[in-house]
């Protein structure tokens, strides 16, 4: 898994996107390039029906089929809240022709087939209605939109807190146990790099080795706040704004999408992502980390928007919310970090040195989050 994902052929998107029931045969695809996993591409039928096109990295979710068993579970619970109409906000499976929500392809010629190298169609695919008249945003405009935005992503974690037994299957075991993430960068780091750029990048990432070990005793917070009995509950564990669809004319926040990572988790994983994502202006990718500072006033609208979305919440939950934003955005810097040591094998770059980059904007953010924090707890606690 070290080399980057080339872009597949139109033929071979084509080739899946036929087996979904679109109505017809399948006319143009367009690649989006905004996710760091899936490859993603807006297919277009007949008529005006248009579908997103999604092909499931294996690398990343090595059981895609009980992903899509998630996913197939999470849309009907929420289809069966907001009832027939609604379908701009919600996502809905198309079938395809294997009468499932999902197709594999394995041609034998490309026997790994693991659904990253060649311009093959190989790999788990599936298709959703696609929510037209949308906008996405990288990062927050304005304070309202932080509201709707964090609304939103306590609604849904509302709407499924009666998702009926058993729990959701763990796509990805210990996502957000960040105690792990660490153990990750520690095993690079004892390794010696092999070879000159292996070497470079170490030498580049030194003040984000030690700044990683400065932090480091936030990392189990979370998990002893569940030792204290804080719940586990149905979370979507990936609340950044980019993975909210507003409505292209009124800015409402529609429908929050990604369900990939959605299974059992505190409520401090979604609020902390959305504090990483939403309670500043800076870019996940910007080049200059000065730009990544807390906004109180957005961080404001955040915590109003997700308490007014989430009001099952316990006063318990309540309390580990800030945590939540100190050790996300930590967790997330140590990914990134960790990643960039490894040579980009897990998330999606366009430019060497970019998840460095990334990693220094959570750093910058999560000592703005940690300078503040009291300011964080006032905000909290004031509701
Ligand atoms: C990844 O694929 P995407 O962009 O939705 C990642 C999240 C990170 C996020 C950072 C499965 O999400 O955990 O927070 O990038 N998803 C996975 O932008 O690792
Ligand atoms: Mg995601």
């Amino acid at each position: 898994m070290t080399e980057q994902r080339p872009t597949l052929a139109t033929d071979a998107v084509l080739e899946a996107a036929t087996r979904f029931e679109l109505g017809g045969a399948p006319t143009a695809a367009r690649e989006l390039r905004s996710g760091h996993i899936n490859d993603s591409y807006v297919i277009s039928g007949p008529g005006r029906r248009r579908g997103l096109l999604q092909r499931i990295n294996e690398h990343v979710f090595t059981r895609p089929r009980r992903l899509m068993e998630n996913v197939e579970r999470i849309t009907r619970h929420v289809a069966g809240k907001l009832g027939p109409g609604n379908r701009r906000r919600r996502l809905t499976l198309i079938p395809a022709d294997s009468g499932r929500t999902w197709i594999e392809i394995r041609s034998a010629s490309e026997g790994s087939g693991r659904g990253r190298g060649g311009h093959g169609a190989d790999g788990w695919w599936r298709m959703y209605e696609l929510i037209e008249d949308v906008t996405t945003r990288v990062t927050a405009s304005s304070a309202d939109q932080v509201f709707r935005a964090a609304q939103a992503f306590g609604r849904f974690q509302g709407m499924l807190a009666d998702l009926p037994p058993p729990p959701l299957f763990e796509t990805i075991p210990r996502f957000h146990e960040t105690s792990s993430r660490f153990d990750a960068l520690d095993e690079v780091l004892r390794g010696e790099p092999e070879g000159r750029q292996a070497a470079t990048r170490r030498r580049q990432a030194e003040p984000e080795i030690r700044a990683a070990a400065a932090h480091r005793h936030l990392a189990g917070r979370l998990m002893e706040a569940e030792a204290r009995g804080v719940p586990r509950r149905t979370v979507h564990n990936d609340c950044k704004i980019s993975n909210v669809l507003f409505d292209r004319q009124s800015g409402e926040a529609l429908c929050v999408v990604d369900l990939d990572t959605a299974m059992p988790g505190l409520a401090a994983f979604d609020f902390g992502d959305m504090a990483r994502s939403m309670a500043h202006g800076a870019h996940e990718d910007s080049r200059d980390p000065g730009e990544a500072e807390v906004d109180l006033e957005l961080f404001r609208a955040l915590s109003r928007g997700y308490l007014d979305g989430a009001r099952f919440l316990s006063a318990k939950e309540r309390e580990t919310l800030v945590d939540g934003a100190l050790v996300l955005t930590l967790e997330q810097a140590v990914r990134f970090l960790t990643d960039h040591l490894r040579g980009d094998v897990y998330f999606r770059v366009e430019r060497p040195g970019q998840n460095l980059d990334r990693c220094r904007v959570q750093f910058a953010l999560l000592e703005s989050l940690v300078a503040r924090a009291g300011d964080l707890r006032r905000i909290v606690d004031a509701g």
